[in-house]
């Protein structure tokens, strides 16, 4: 059991595309194993801060906590046909979210025509997404979702969905480990092109051949549609935004801050995003930004991702009075309360996919207000999805 739970371990950090050998395993297990005793031998129990209100969860089950694949419950069911107006109005998305929801699924051409759109769109942004929002207006911040359609529906049923008087503005990893990467996509390329200007989609390190090769979205995408519509979809995740500044204050960007100092909005404007995260050319700040991770310690350090740094408060506030800034929102890690405040209350983490990997975290979302973008913290319980195939089945998700 115990050489089952490290061989677990060490695949999930493999995974990660990290190369390490035998004595480099170790010491990361030394150093992961507080966080095992306390979250993984106990069976995941709620920590001390979780409220009590017993929410309508799938429970962990003993297979899955051990990492042993759990065999596919059910095959999605095709469907019926969708009538895809062109060009899609209010009511197409919305009729496109109960269709999706029903597990059917679209024709190909369908989807083609849908994603095709959305790179147009796409292609025609800047590096550097600029957001206005006005006194009276709120935007909605959504972190990772990571294939759980039916929790993101659920959001949508508490905070309305998508409007041009709701805006929302997503934080990348919307595929891969669920088994709902697809219908999530395809939701939020609806929105994007019923309002362009009102729907944000940022690209988070999942958005990669090389995370939804390992991570399941290829597979799923495979499953229900075929190689030339993954392919789409991986184009298509080449023009995503690689961040977003809100009214000339807060930062936003799915993993966080970069190798070195210095780096200005205008120098992350000008380099080349249409890559796949690690090969753009130069110093490679698409992948850092994509990666990185906050940590208490002050300057910056190594990673035990593929790309970027752990970087300490200095280097947010470095980052914040060079160019002009207040805050920064990022995602890209589990939060038990599916948020968190560090770095002197400059930076937080918002992380929108409740029970991540069957844990027991809560969903977090952020609503940011009026001129000043005065923050408010929301939290969503998960909902139970129906049985479906899995296409990633992994031992303990540690990073995200
Ligand atoms: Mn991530």
């Amino acid at each position: 059991m115990f050489y089952l739970w490290l061989k677990g371990f060490q695949h999930t950090l493999l995974g990660k595309g990290l190369r390490i050998d035998r004595g480099r395993t170790a010491r990361v297990f030394l150093f992961a194993f507080p966080f095992f005793s306390t979250h993984f031998m106990k069976g995941n129990g709620p920590s001390p801060q979780k409220p009590a209100v017993s929410s309508p969860v799938l429970r962990n089950t003993p297979s899955r906590v051990m990492g042993v694949p759990a065999k596919p419950k059910a095959v999605t069911p095709r469907g019926d046909e969708f009538q895809l107006k062109w060009p899609p109005t209010p009511e197409t998305a919305a009729d496109l979210v109960q269709f999706l929801k029903a597990q059917k699924r679209l024709k190909p051409a369908q989807v083609l025509k849908i994603v095709d759109a959305v790179r147009t769109q796409l292609a025609a942004l800047p590096n550097v997404l600029e957001v206005e929002v006005r006194d009276g207006q709120d935007l909605t911040v959504v972190g990772d979702t990571h294939g759980q359609f039916y929790d993101v529906l659920n959001l949508f049923d508490i905070n309305g969905p998508p409007s041009t008087s709701n805006p929302y503005l997503f934080n990348g990893d919307f595929v891969d480990r669920g088994s709902f990467g697809v219908e999530i996509v395809l939701t939020l390329f609806m929105y994007k092109l019923v309002y362009p200007n009102h729907v944000h989609l940022l690209r988070g390190n999942h958005e990669s051949q090389t995370c939804t090769r390992e991570y399941g979205f290829k597979a799923e995408v495979e499953d229900k549609y075929n190689v030339s519509i993954y392919n789409s979809f991986m184009t298509c995740f080449n023009y995503l935004p690689c961040c977003a500044v809100i009214n000339q204050r807060t930062f936003i960007v799915h993993g966080g801050l970069f190798n070195r100092e210095g780096v200005t909005l205008q120098e992350l404007n000008r380099m080349n995003r249409v890559t796949e995260p690690g090969e753009e050319p130069g110093e490679g700040l698409l992948a850092q930004m994509l990666w990185s991770d906050p940590t208490d310690m002050y300057g910056r350090h190594s990673s035990l991702r593929p790309f970027g740094c752990s970087f300490g408060p200095n280097v947010t506030e470095e980052f914040l009075g060079i160019n002009h800034l207040q805050m920064i929102i990022r995602s890209h890690e589990v939060r038990p309360n599916g948020y968190s405040v560090e770095h002197g209350g400059k930076l937080i983490t918002v992380f929108s996919a409740p029970n991540y990997c069957q844990d027991t975290n809560q969903g977090g979302y952020l609503r940011l207000k009026g001129q000043y973008l005065d923050v408010q913290f929301l939290q969503f319980q998960g909902v139970p999805s129906p049985p479906a195939k899995t296409y990633f089945q992994p031992p303990v998700c540690l990073l995200s």
